[in-house]
Formats: structure tokens, sequence, C-alpha cells
């Protein structure tokens, strides 16, 4: 099966790979498939950002089944900022490392149990005869102290796990893959993309 992944994020292209399986799938990101367009993504969910950018794509895809990953953190202490706009805040140009470091100075004399976090990923699928899915995966955490951990990207250095103290930048790929937002959702929608195969 062919299929297109909506995205221009490097890293989300490597993680979907890792869950996935390159070998099952053939996954292709729209520049691959020799498509460029440009997208805005002015939804006001996750679920409706990323059919934005899926059905995009399968406006001037063939025969291919294509995915798209919108994803972003929650922090309840900041009415769920930075949300739809995670890749946005700060400006798209701003490095994480400023990001990441201008949410924890916002939370600044928050206790604990009142920094909590959710990283959200909605991942949508348009397949070759017009039908559509979308599913949502979310892990739970807290945001950090300080930015811990050199694996993952984006905001992982600041996304602390509740049961181990340690960042989703500190834990193994597999090990972040396993429980994530994305993990979740990818392997939700593969049920689909095998439920679709199997009509
Ligand atoms: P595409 O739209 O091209 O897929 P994007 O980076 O613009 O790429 P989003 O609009 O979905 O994607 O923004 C999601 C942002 O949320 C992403 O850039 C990260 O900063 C953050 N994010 C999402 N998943 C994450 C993860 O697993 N770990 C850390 N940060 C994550």
């Amino acid at each position: 099966t062919k299929i297109i992944f909506a995205t221009g994020n490097k890293n989300k292209l490597r993680e979907i790979k890792e869950i996935l399986g390159e070998e099952k799938y053939d996954i292709v990101t729209m520049k691959e498939a020799g498509i460029d367009i440009d997208i805005v993504e002015d939804g006001k969910t996750f679920e409706e950002n990323s059919l934005i950018k899926s059905r995009a794509i399968a406006a001037v895809a063939k025969d291919a089944i294509v995915l798209a990953d919108d994803s972003g953190l929650e922090i309840d202490a900041l009415n769920k900022e930075p949300g739809i706009y995670s890749a946005r805040y700060m400006g798209e140009d701003t490095s994480y490392d400023i990001k990441n470091a201008n949410l924890i100075e916002r939370l600044d004399g928050v206790e604990k149990q009142d920094r909590s976090a959710r990283f959200v990923c909605a991942v949508s699928a348009v397949f070759p005869d017009g039908k559509e899915a979308v599913v949502r995966g979310t892990i739970e955490g807290y945001i950090g102290w300080e930015p811990m951990g050199e694996n993952g990207f984006g905001y992982d250095p600041i996304f602390y796990l509740w049961d181990k103290d340690v960042s989703t930048a500190s834990i193994s790929p597999e090990e972040k893959n396993a429980i994530s937002h994305r993990g979740q959702a990818l392997r939700m929608i593969k049920e689909e993309i095998i439920k679709h195969e199997n009509i």
C-alpha cells in the first residue's frame, strides 16, 4: 500500500515510520510524491486541522492513502496553550530551546499537581475511494522545572511522565512510541487501514 504522509515535519515522519513499520507500508512525504501546495491550517481543533491537511493532499494524489498528523501540547495552567498553535507558538522560526524556556518561565511558582499537561495527536486518513477516518491519541504528563534529555523533538524535553519523573526526551524512541499520543493514534489508524483494505 502506498501511503502519502501530509507532513513537512521530519521528526513526525521518523516516528510514523517507526510506528507503522516501513516494511509493510510504502510511506512517502508529499514532497517525495511531487506535491507542493500550501495548506492553511485554520481549523479550531486538532481533528479539523488534521483533515484539512489530508484532504488537501488527497485532492491531488491518486491511488494512495493520505494520512496527516496534527498534534500539540496542552498545558492546563495556561488554558491549554499552546494547543493547536504548538508549531506557531512564539513564531515558527523560534527554537524549541527558547519556546521550552518560555513555557517553564510562565509556570513559575506553580506546584507539581497544577503543572499537568498532555500531548494530543489527531491522525486522519483519506482513502482513494473518498472514505475518511480520524482518530485521537493523548498522553498525560506535567511540565518539568528544567529541560531534560536529548531524544525526541519539540516540547519533549519539558514534558515529564508522572510515573517516571523523566521527560519524553529522556526515554528511548521505542519507549516513547509505545505510550505516546502519536503511537496510540497511529495504531488506531492502522486498524482503520486494515479494515478498509479488507472491504
Ligand atoms: P506538519 O503540519 O507539516 O505535519 P508541524 O510541525 O507544523 O508539521 P503541527 O501543526 O501538528 O505540525 O504542530 C505540532 C507541534 O507540536 C510540533 O511542531 C511540535 O512542536 C509539537 N509536538 C507534536 N508532537 C510532539 C511530540 O511527540 N513531542 C514533542 N513535541 C511535539
